[in-house]
């Protein structure tokens, strides 16, 4: 289905006068907001092609009906999410479960709904029917060459299928790893991937990345063969220029310094992509901003202060995905809220004083530099960012126009009430 753009229009102006006086008692606190507003209007995050339906359970899945049964109708989701929110003009496949039969036919129903296909993402963690060798004891680690080789030309496959969709960046990201000691040699199994990754890394075309995703613990619970940031970094740098690591914000044990590892990965050039979603006790995949926003706001502060230094474009030279899903909420109306909390820390790192913050530091004025950061944390930035979805045609409040219009309800009559988007 498509959300005609009269439905929005209509939704804006029954909303302008209150959004009107909101964003001006705004914009009296905040200097630079017209700047702000454009860098928000550019600022786009992709939408991973597993989060459309309700999962991100190991245990049992509850369809909320309506869920996308095919690539087609999970772009035509994005394209509605897209519609509403002019910040989700991108999307992140999922190989195989999302294979192109028919790429041309593909790219052109997503540059229908304005997307773009963001990074392709390899899945060498689950057998595949019909595939010869089993994944059990690893990927790319595994002591058999026939299995390590079976996961470099999977890997070189979904490359392929980018090339393709126009996509320019392949995430790998590997559960290998061991459940119990003695299981595994760390050396060799780290020697194995990084001869599988290099393989990987030379069939890259010149234009695109490889993003190294890390995970701490979890399908592996003794050792995980890319485990944390230093290793990430180990593989990034032994491979070359093209590849990068990727900070998943639940992929860590608890209680990390996320904020200070992006400050020193963007230091050295190596940071590449970013998974948001947020956690309470491990790789939750929740609504990102759920649970912790004043941590997405410090991750988010790193990140511009770290981008300007080194004079990088925030829309375009970090790849910006959700990863999260789960059981209980209407996906599309979850993603949206998603998407929102992205764009408010994003904003409170932009209003932050950033002079003022160097001059406490300078003075050891601790209580001071607090005293800046939660300033912006505490600023309400929304008009802001409700005004940059208007000038970008989207709307200014998309989960209450996606309830009026009863968008799942007409994609369950579509649809049916029993689909299973694929996914975890
Ligand atoms: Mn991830």
């Amino acid at each position: 289905m498509l959300l005609e753009k009269y439905k929005i229009d209509g939704h804006n102006e029954a909303l302008q006068k209150a959004h009107s006086n909101r964003l001006a008692y705004c914009n009296t606190n905040i200097e630079n907001a017209e700047s702000i507003i454009e860098k928000l209007v550019a600022f786009q995050i992709a939408i991973p092609s597993w989060a459309l339906g309700t999962g991100g359970t190991r245990f049992g899945r509850f369809s909320g009906g309506g869920e996308p049964r095919s690539l087609e109708e999970k772009i035509e989701d994005i394209g509605l999410l897209h519609a509403l929110n002019k910040s989700s003009g991108a999307i992140s496949l999922h190989i195989p479960w999302d294979i192109p039969e028919n790429p041309a036919h593909i790219k052109a129903l997503a540059a229908q709904h304005g997307l773009k296909f963001d990074a392709m993402n390899s899945n060498t963690f689950q057998d595949q029917p019909g595939q010869p060798l089993s994944y059990k004891f690893g990927s790319l680690q595994n002591v058999n060459k026939a299995i390590r080789r079976q996961a470099i030309d999977h890997n070189i496959e979904v490359i392929r299928h980018g090339v393709e969709l126009g996509s320019n960046s392949l995430t790998v990201w590997l559960s290998d790893g061991s459940c119990f000691p003695g299981q595994l040699n760390f050396r060799e199994a780290f020697q194995n991937t990084l001869s599988g990754l290099q393989e990987i890394y030379k069939a890259l075309p010149d234009n695109w990345k490889i993003f190294v995703e890390y995970k701490a613990y979890e399908p592996n619970f003794y050792s995980t063969t890319v485990g944390d940031w230093g290793q990430s970094y180990l593989y990034s740098s032994k491979l070359g220029d093209k590849a990068y690591t990727l900070v998943d914000l639940g992929h860590h044990l608890p209680n990390a310094n996320i904020e200070q590892i992006v400050s020193l990965l963007l230091m050295e050039g190596k940071l590449g992509g970013f998974h948001f979603n947020d956690s309470k006790y491990g790789d939750d995949d929740l609504t990102t901003g759920s649970i912790k926003p004043y941590q997405l706001y410090l991750i988010f502060n790193e990140l511009v202060e770290g981008m300007d230094a080194r004079g990088m474009d925030h829309a375009t030279d970090l790849g910006w995905m959700i990863d999260a899903s789960h059981n209980v909420k209407d996906p599309l109306e979850d993603l949206i809220q998603s998407v929102e909390a992205i764009l408010i820390a994003y904003t409170q790192a932009l209003i932050t004083d950033r002079k003022a913050l160097q001059e406490a530091r300078q003075n050891n004025d601790v209580v001071k530099a607090q005293e800046i950061l939660q300033h912006a944390f505490r600023t309400d930035v929304r008009p802001l960012v409700a005004e940059s979805r208007l000038r970008a045609g989207g709307a200014l409040d998309p989960i209450s126009l996606f309830r009026k219009e009863k968008v799942r309800e007409q994609l369950i009559k579509n649809r049916g009430t029993k689909t299973v988007a694929t996914g975890l």
